[in-house]
């Protein structure tokens, strides 16, 4: 296997273990949506659209972006389970929740193999 296809190989591992990102837009002072569920382990990215400065601050202390000017991106990972509370420290009113849940299992998969095979 030559180096050029070796690096395809592990790009795509890496892709397949980086799992998803959830986008949430910054715009006309508010978070949209404000509420957003992710699997653990997966990201949530603000872009900010705003002309204004903004921030994405968690309620707990868990991330907070620092200023986000017009046209960035901030980007975290969550690697725990739970309700994430998040607001901007500029505007108090603009309130967000992320939502953590365990990777779903599809409980009925299997079932559905086996009603194809009846
Ligand atoms: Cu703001």
């Amino acid at each position: 296997m030559n180096k050029i296809a070796l690096g395809v190989v592990i790009g795509l591992f890496v892709a397949a273990a980086t799992g998803g990102v959830t986008e949430v837009d910054i715009k006309d002072f508010a978070f949209v949506p404000a509420t957003v569920v992710i699997n653990k382990g997966e990201d949530v990215k603000w872009t900010n659209l705003d002309l204004v400065v903004h921030t994405s601050t968690s309620d707990a202390g868990k991330w907070g972006s620092g200023d986000i000017l017009h046209g960035n991106s901030f980007e975290f990972r969550f690697t725990t389970t739970g309700t994430f509370h998040y607001h901007c420290t500029y505007h108090t009113a603009m309130k967000g929740t992320v939502r953590v849940t365990e990777t779903p299992v599809e409980p009925n998969s299997l079932g559905r193999v086996k009603a194809l095979f009846r």
